[in-house]
């Protein structure tokens, strides 16, 4: 096949933004402040270094650099605790039946995930087999909006950026695809993901007709 596929992790096949919030919140409370899930909603897709850089400004709390890496390590230790009670019942919908749907098309597919935990995390809800690569943040010195973690995606499919195809549900993700010269789905709200090619709510909507589709886009 000409095309192949790059999922993000977090928002597109599992929701770990939930714990990643029950976390972060657990750490904000001891630092005395209020952190709700409209502040969550910063954090989305976005490192775990910068997650914190972000919450410390919500709560306007200076830290030395110790205090913010023990900070790093017990937020980790703290979210494992839900992500080692996952389940393939957390799939989000749509997600199994598109793998299988790729599967059936001959179309291969890789991880590409800002999370350091993705590996584990797709173990846990048995997809990790399913994927040719994973590219996660452990491999990748640039976070999105940077295209490094797509490109290295592209390497791993051995094909050009220009037949990879990207699901995304944060904007940083949308801008990482679409700089890498990748055709970007975004995954959610449309208003919020609208510099992306596409835009489809979840993933039940994307069909077999839908992939077929932009498979031809490419051989012309
Ligand atoms: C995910 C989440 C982010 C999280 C990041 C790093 O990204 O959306 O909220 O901060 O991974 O996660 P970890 O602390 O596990 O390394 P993605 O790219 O899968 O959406
Ligand atoms: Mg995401």
């Amino acid at each position: 096949n000409k095309i192949g596929v790059i999922f993000d992790l977090d928002g597109v096949i599992v929701d770990t933004a939930k714990y990643h919030f029950l976390a972060w919140k657990e750490l904000a409370d001891d630092l005395g402040f209020e952190f709700t899930e409209v502040h969550n909603e910063l954090l989305k897709g976005v490192s775990r270094v910068r997650s914190l850089e972000i919450l410390l400004d919500i709560g306007n709390v200076k830290l030395s650099e110790d205090k913010k890496q023990q900070f790093l390590i017990s937020k980790n230790e703290e979210y494992l605790k839900y992500i080692t009670k996952m389940g393939p019942e957390e799939i989000l919908p749509g997600a199994s039946e598109l793998l299988d749907t790729l599967d059936e098309l001959g179309i291969q597919y890789v991880l590409g995930s800002a999370s350091k935990n993705a590996p584990l995390i797709l173990k846990q809800v048995n997809l990790f087999e399913r994927f040719v690569g994973i590219v996660d943040g452990n491999s990748v010195s640039k976070a999105k909006p940077d295209p490094e973690v797509f490109l290295i995606g592209a390497k791993k499919l051995n094909l050009q950026p220009e037949q990879c195809i990207v699901f995304e549900d944060a904007i940083a993700g949308v801008e990482a695809a679409n700089t890498a010269n990748m055709i970007s789905i975004g995954i959610g709200d449309k208003k919020i993901l609208h510099k992306a090619d596409y835009n489809f709510t979840d993933l039940t909507g994307i069909t077999s007709s839908f992939i077929k589709a932009l498979i031809e886009t490419k051989e012309k």
